[in-house]
Protein backbone atom coordinates (compact mmCIF):
# COMPACT_ATOMS: atom_id res chain seq x y z
CA UNK A 1 0.00 0.00 0.00
CA UNK A 2 1.41 3.38 -1.02
CA UNK A 3 2.14 6.04 1.57
CA UNK A 4 -0.48 8.37 0.11
CA UNK A 5 -3.19 5.66 0.53
CA UNK A 6 -2.17 5.07 4.16
CA UNK A 7 -2.18 8.80 4.82
CA UNK A 8 -5.63 9.02 3.19
CA UNK A 9 -6.95 6.23 5.40
CA UNK A 10 -5.53 7.88 8.52
CA UNK A 11 -7.14 11.22 7.63
CA UNK A 12 -10.45 9.45 6.87
CA UNK A 13 -10.29 7.64 10.23
CA UNK A 14 -9.61 10.89 12.09
CA UNK A 15 -12.42 12.74 10.29
CA UNK A 16 -14.89 9.87 10.96
CA UNK A 17 -13.78 9.67 14.60
CA UNK A 18 -14.27 13.39 15.06
CA UNK A 19 -17.69 13.26 13.42
CA UNK A 20 -18.80 10.35 15.63
CA UNK A 21 -17.53 11.94 18.84
CA UNK A 22 -19.10 15.29 17.87
CA UNK A 23 -22.41 13.51 17.41
CA UNK A 24 -21.95 11.85 20.78
CA UNK A 25 -21.08 15.14 22.49
CA UNK A 26 -24.16 16.81 20.98
CA UNK A 27 -26.31 13.87 22.10
CA UNK A 28 -24.93 13.93 25.66
CA UNK A 29 -25.37 17.73 25.74
CA UNK A 30 -29.00 17.29 24.68
CA UNK A 31 -29.66 14.56 27.23
CA UNK A 32 -27.88 15.98 30.26
CA UNK A 33 -27.33 19.70 29.85
CA UNK A 34 -30.67 20.53 28.27
CA UNK A 35 -32.59 18.06 30.43
CA UNK A 36 -35.11 19.59 32.84
CA UNK A 37 -33.53 20.31 36.21
CA UNK A 38 -36.96 20.04 37.82
CA UNK A 39 -40.01 17.92 37.33
CA UNK A 40 -41.36 20.39 34.79
CA UNK A 41 -45.12 20.35 34.23
CA UNK A 42 -46.91 22.16 31.43
CA UNK A 43 -50.59 22.96 32.01
CA UNK A 44 -52.89 23.37 29.05
CA UNK A 45 -56.50 24.36 29.50
CA UNK A 46 -58.93 27.05 28.64
CA UNK A 47 -59.82 30.08 30.70
CA UNK A 48 -61.37 29.32 34.12
CA UNK A 49 -60.92 25.55 33.75
CA UNK A 50 -58.95 25.33 37.01
CA UNK A 51 -55.25 25.54 36.12
CA UNK A 52 -54.22 27.80 39.00
CA UNK A 53 -56.36 25.81 41.41
CA UNK A 54 -54.46 22.66 40.39
CA UNK A 55 -51.16 24.52 40.91
CA UNK A 56 -52.18 25.62 44.41
CA UNK A 57 -53.47 22.19 45.40
CA UNK A 58 -50.19 20.62 44.33
CA UNK A 59 -47.68 23.24 45.46
CA UNK A 60 -49.39 24.85 48.46
CA UNK A 61 -51.75 22.14 49.68
CA UNK A 62 -54.84 24.32 49.94
CA UNK A 63 -56.96 26.58 47.73
CA UNK A 64 -59.14 29.64 48.25
CA UNK A 65 -62.92 29.32 47.65
CA UNK A 66 -62.47 31.47 44.56
CA UNK A 67 -59.44 31.94 42.32
CA UNK A 68 -58.98 35.11 40.26
CA UNK A 69 -58.04 34.78 36.61
CA UNK A 70 -54.26 34.64 36.20
CA UNK A 71 -53.06 37.91 34.69
CA UNK A 72 -49.73 36.91 33.18
CA UNK A 73 -47.41 33.98 32.68
CA UNK A 74 -46.01 32.73 35.95
CA UNK A 75 -43.51 30.00 36.59
CA UNK A 76 -43.55 28.44 40.04
CA UNK A 77 -40.83 26.21 41.38
CA UNK A 78 -41.31 24.52 44.71
CA UNK A 79 -40.35 21.34 46.51
CA UNK A 80 -43.25 18.91 46.92
CA UNK A 81 -43.06 16.19 49.55
CA UNK A 82 -43.92 12.68 48.44
CA UNK A 83 -42.95 11.16 51.75
CA UNK A 84 -40.90 12.07 54.84
CA UNK A 85 -37.68 11.41 52.95
CA UNK A 86 -38.79 11.99 49.37
CA UNK A 87 -38.98 15.52 48.01
CA UNK A 88 -39.28 16.53 44.38
CA UNK A 89 -38.56 19.96 42.90
CA UNK A 90 -41.59 20.76 40.75
CA UNK A 91 -41.71 23.51 38.16
CA UNK A 92 -45.08 24.58 36.73
CA UNK A 93 -45.90 27.19 34.16
CA UNK A 94 -49.28 28.85 34.80
CA UNK A 95 -51.01 31.40 32.59
CA UNK A 96 -54.42 32.72 31.71
CA UNK A 97 -56.23 30.37 29.32
CA UNK A 98 -56.39 32.34 26.10
CA UNK A 99 -56.04 31.64 22.40
CA UNK A 100 -53.91 28.50 22.11
CA UNK A 101 -51.48 30.34 19.84
CA UNK A 102 -50.93 33.00 22.54
CA UNK A 103 -49.87 30.22 24.83
CA UNK A 104 -48.03 27.79 22.60
CA UNK A 105 -46.24 30.29 20.39
CA UNK A 106 -45.46 32.84 23.09
CA UNK A 107 -41.66 33.40 23.05
CA UNK A 108 -41.79 34.32 26.78
CA UNK A 109 -42.35 30.71 27.82
CA UNK A 110 -39.13 29.46 26.21
CA UNK A 111 -37.14 30.37 29.34
CA UNK A 112 -39.31 27.96 31.35
CA UNK A 113 -40.19 25.13 29.00
CA UNK A 114 -37.28 25.37 26.57
CA UNK A 115 -36.99 26.80 23.08
CA UNK A 116 -39.15 25.59 20.22
CA UNK A 117 -37.55 22.31 19.14
CA UNK A 118 -35.80 21.83 22.51
CA UNK A 119 -38.58 21.57 25.11
CA UNK A 120 -37.77 20.50 28.67
CA UNK A 121 -41.20 19.35 29.77
CA UNK A 122 -41.55 16.24 31.96
CA UNK A 123 -45.31 16.08 32.19
CA UNK A 124 -48.10 17.50 30.05
CA UNK A 125 -51.32 18.18 31.97
CA UNK A 126 -54.44 18.92 29.92
CA UNK A 127 -57.30 20.36 31.98
CA UNK A 128 -60.94 20.51 30.92
CA UNK A 129 -63.96 21.37 33.07
CA UNK A 130 -67.67 20.73 33.38
CA UNK A 131 -69.23 23.95 34.69
CA UNK A 132 -68.53 27.57 33.67
CA UNK A 133 -67.81 30.50 35.95
CA UNK A 134 -70.88 32.78 36.19
CA UNK A 135 -71.75 36.28 37.36
CA UNK A 136 -75.16 37.53 38.46
CA UNK A 137 -76.67 40.67 36.80
CA UNK A 138 -74.97 42.84 39.46
CA UNK A 139 -71.61 41.38 38.51
CA UNK A 140 -71.26 39.22 41.62
CA UNK A 141 -69.58 35.90 41.18
CA UNK A 142 -71.68 32.74 41.65
CA UNK A 143 -70.59 30.71 44.66
CA UNK A 144 -70.36 26.91 44.35
CA UNK A 145 -73.84 26.69 45.93
CA UNK A 146 -75.21 29.18 43.35
CA UNK A 147 -73.69 27.12 40.54
CA UNK A 148 -75.35 23.95 41.81
CA UNK A 149 -78.71 25.78 42.02
CA UNK A 150 -78.15 27.08 38.49
CA UNK A 151 -77.98 23.43 37.40
CA UNK A 152 -81.51 22.85 38.77
CA UNK A 153 -82.91 23.40 35.27
CA UNK A 154 -81.51 21.99 32.02
CA UNK A 155 -78.42 20.66 33.77
CA UNK A 156 -77.36 18.41 30.91
CA UNK A 157 -77.67 21.20 28.31
CA UNK A 158 -75.68 23.63 30.47
CA UNK A 159 -72.96 21.08 31.15
CA UNK A 160 -72.81 20.10 27.45
CA UNK A 161 -72.37 23.76 26.51
CA UNK A 162 -69.38 24.18 28.82
CA UNK A 163 -67.91 20.89 27.65
CA UNK A 164 -68.17 22.10 24.05
CA UNK A 165 -65.99 25.15 24.84
CA UNK A 166 -63.40 22.75 26.25
CA UNK A 167 -63.62 20.48 23.21
CA UNK A 168 -62.94 23.49 20.97
CA UNK A 169 -59.70 23.94 22.89
CA UNK A 170 -58.65 20.31 22.60
CA UNK A 171 -59.30 19.43 18.97
CA UNK A 172 -56.96 16.99 17.29
CA UNK A 173 -55.01 19.72 15.40
CA UNK A 174 -54.54 21.71 18.63
CA UNK A 175 -53.31 18.66 20.48
CA UNK A 176 -50.89 18.03 17.64
CA UNK A 177 -49.58 21.61 18.09
CA UNK A 178 -49.39 21.08 21.83
CA UNK A 179 -47.21 17.99 21.36
CA UNK A 180 -45.14 19.80 18.76
CA UNK A 181 -44.32 22.44 21.38
CA UNK A 182 -43.79 20.17 24.37
CA UNK A 183 -42.58 16.79 23.11
CA UNK A 184 -38.98 15.68 23.50
CA UNK A 185 -37.39 12.55 24.94
CA UNK A 186 -37.88 14.22 28.34
CA UNK A 187 -41.69 14.10 28.09
CA UNK A 188 -42.68 10.94 29.94
CA UNK A 189 -46.18 11.60 31.31
CA UNK A 190 -49.46 12.94 29.98
CA UNK A 191 -52.58 13.54 32.07
CA UNK A 192 -56.13 14.50 31.14
CA UNK A 193 -57.83 16.11 34.15
CA UNK A 194 -61.61 16.56 33.99
CA UNK A 195 -62.33 19.20 36.62
CA UNK A 196 -65.19 20.41 38.85
CA UNK A 197 -66.81 17.03 39.45
CA UNK A 198 -67.80 18.27 42.95
CA UNK A 199 -70.45 20.53 41.34
CA UNK A 200 -71.93 17.65 39.33
CA UNK A 201 -71.95 15.39 42.39
CA UNK A 202 -73.87 18.02 44.36
CA UNK A 203 -76.30 18.52 41.46
CA UNK A 204 -76.81 14.76 41.25
CA UNK A 205 -77.38 14.49 45.01
CA UNK A 206 -80.08 17.15 44.74
CA UNK A 207 -81.74 15.37 41.83
CA UNK A 208 -80.89 18.14 39.33
CA UNK A 209 -78.78 15.82 37.22
CA UNK A 210 -80.14 12.34 36.59
CA UNK A 211 -77.74 9.98 34.81
CA UNK A 212 -77.25 6.22 35.26
CA UNK A 213 -73.52 6.50 36.01
CA UNK A 214 -71.90 9.89 36.64
CA UNK A 215 -68.37 8.74 35.81
CA UNK A 216 -69.45 7.15 32.52
CA UNK A 217 -71.52 10.22 31.68
CA UNK A 218 -68.51 12.50 32.15
CA UNK A 219 -65.99 10.24 30.42
CA UNK A 220 -68.26 9.74 27.40
CA UNK A 221 -68.12 13.47 26.66
CA UNK A 222 -64.34 13.40 26.49
CA UNK A 223 -63.76 10.06 24.68
CA UNK A 224 -62.49 11.77 21.56
CA UNK A 225 -59.99 14.00 23.39
CA UNK A 226 -58.86 11.02 25.41
CA UNK A 227 -58.41 9.00 22.20
CA UNK A 228 -56.42 11.79 20.53
CA UNK A 229 -54.13 12.15 23.55
CA UNK A 230 -53.66 8.37 23.82
CA UNK A 231 -52.77 8.12 20.13
CA UNK A 232 -50.30 11.02 20.43
CA UNK A 233 -48.70 9.24 23.39
CA UNK A 234 -48.47 5.96 21.49
CA UNK A 235 -46.97 7.68 18.45
CA UNK A 236 -44.33 9.27 20.68
CA UNK A 237 -43.63 6.23 22.89
CA UNK A 238 -45.00 7.87 26.03
CA UNK A 239 -46.16 4.95 28.15
CA UNK A 240 -47.76 6.89 30.98
CA UNK A 241 -51.10 8.41 29.99
CA UNK A 242 -54.18 8.54 32.20
CA UNK A 243 -57.46 10.36 32.65
CA UNK A 244 -58.72 11.59 36.05
CA UNK A 245 -62.05 13.05 37.04
CA UNK A 246 -61.22 15.52 39.78
CA UNK A 247 -62.14 18.48 41.85
CA UNK A 248 -59.05 20.68 41.72
CA UNK A 249 -60.16 22.12 45.06
CA UNK A 250 -59.56 18.70 46.63
CA UNK A 251 -55.84 18.34 47.27
CA UNK A 252 -56.18 14.54 47.34
CA UNK A 253 -57.72 14.44 43.87
CA UNK A 254 -54.86 16.48 42.43
CA UNK A 255 -52.20 14.48 44.28
CA UNK A 256 -53.73 11.18 43.15
CA UNK A 257 -53.60 12.36 39.55
CA UNK A 258 -50.06 13.78 39.64
CA UNK A 259 -48.06 11.99 42.33
CA UNK A 260 -47.12 9.19 39.89
CA UNK A 261 -45.38 11.78 37.70
CA UNK A 262 -43.42 13.13 40.68
CA UNK A 263 -42.52 9.67 41.96
CA UNK A 264 -41.25 8.59 38.55
CA UNK A 265 -39.10 11.74 38.39
CA UNK A 266 -37.74 11.07 41.87
CA UNK A 267 -36.84 7.48 40.96
CA UNK A 268 -35.17 8.45 37.69
CA UNK A 269 -33.01 11.07 39.49
CA UNK A 270 -31.95 8.52 42.10
CA UNK A 271 -30.73 6.16 39.39
CA UNK A 272 -28.35 8.80 37.93
N1 LIG B 1 -66.42 24.06 42.49
C1 LIG B 1 -65.21 24.06 41.94
N2 LIG B 1 -64.68 25.20 41.50
C2 LIG B 1 -63.44 25.15 40.98
C3 LIG B 1 -62.70 23.97 40.88
N3 LIG B 1 -61.51 24.25 40.31
C4 LIG B 1 -61.51 25.55 40.09
N4 LIG B 1 -62.68 26.12 40.49
C5 LIG B 1 -63.07 27.52 40.39
O1 LIG B 1 -63.12 27.85 39.00
C6 LIG B 1 -62.65 29.18 38.79
C7 LIG B 1 -61.47 29.12 37.82
O2 LIG B 1 -60.37 28.45 38.44
P1 LIG B 1 -58.86 28.87 38.13
O3 LIG B 1 -57.99 27.92 38.86
O4 LIG B 1 -58.66 30.32 38.38
O5 LIG B 1 -58.85 28.61 36.58
P2 LIG B 1 -57.69 28.98 35.54
O6 LIG B 1 -57.69 27.91 34.51
O7 LIG B 1 -56.42 29.22 36.25
O8 LIG B 1 -58.28 30.34 34.94
P3 LIG B 1 -57.44 31.45 34.11
O9 LIG B 1 -56.28 31.89 34.95
O10 LIG B 1 -58.44 32.53 33.87
O11 LIG B 1 -57.02 30.78 32.82
C8 LIG B 1 -62.26 29.73 40.18
O12 LIG B 1 -63.33 30.45 40.69
C9 LIG B 1 -62.02 28.47 41.00
O13 LIG B 1 -62.27 28.68 42.37
C10 LIG B 1 -63.31 22.76 41.34
O14 LIG B 1 -62.75 21.66 41.31
N5 LIG B 1 -64.55 22.88 41.87
MG1 LIG C 1 -55.21 30.86 36.38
Amino acid sequence: MGLDIIAGLVVAAIVTGLAVSRKRVVKLYRIYYLAPKYCNLFLYGRSRSGKTTVVKSLLVGNVPPHEESTAEFKYYRKPVELDLDKTVQVGILDYRGQKPSQVLLNPEIAQYIGKIGQPIVTGLVVIVDLVPELLDPQGNLFSDEDLVEWLQTDAETKIAKRIKTNLDYTTSPLIQLLFERTYSQHLRHVRLLINKIDLLKSAEAKGYLVVPDLEEYVLNHFREVEGTLRKACEDNQIADFSTHIISAKQVNDVRNALDGVLLSWYQSKKKL
